[in-house]
């Protein structure tokens, strides 16, 4: 969570507004519709199909796929008990 306070803390105070608290929590959410949509089964992980499907998708964008892919891990880590 220091990582994502980090990113979003604009004005370097060492914490989040809740303006920056709003841009924190739509990055969150863009991310997990993100994983959301390669999770075809909605087993809640990526298994080799759907990671193939995935990258067939993303094609030349691969750097954005493999960015996609690991907040997506991330925040299955951090916000999935
Ligand atoms: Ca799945």
């Amino acid at each position: 969570m220091i990582f994502a306070v980090g990113m979003f803390d604009r004005k370097q105070s060492g914490t989040i507004d809740l303006h920056e608290f709003q841009a924190l929590w739509k990055y969150v959410t863009d991310w997990q519709n993100c994983f959301r949509s390669f999770d075809r089964d909605n087993s809640g992980t990526i298994d080799r199909n759907e990671l193939k499907t995935a990258l067939t998708t993303f094609g030349n964008r691969a750097v954005s796929f493999s960015l996609c892919l690991s907040m997506s891990l991330y925040l299955s880590l951090c916000l999935c008990p």
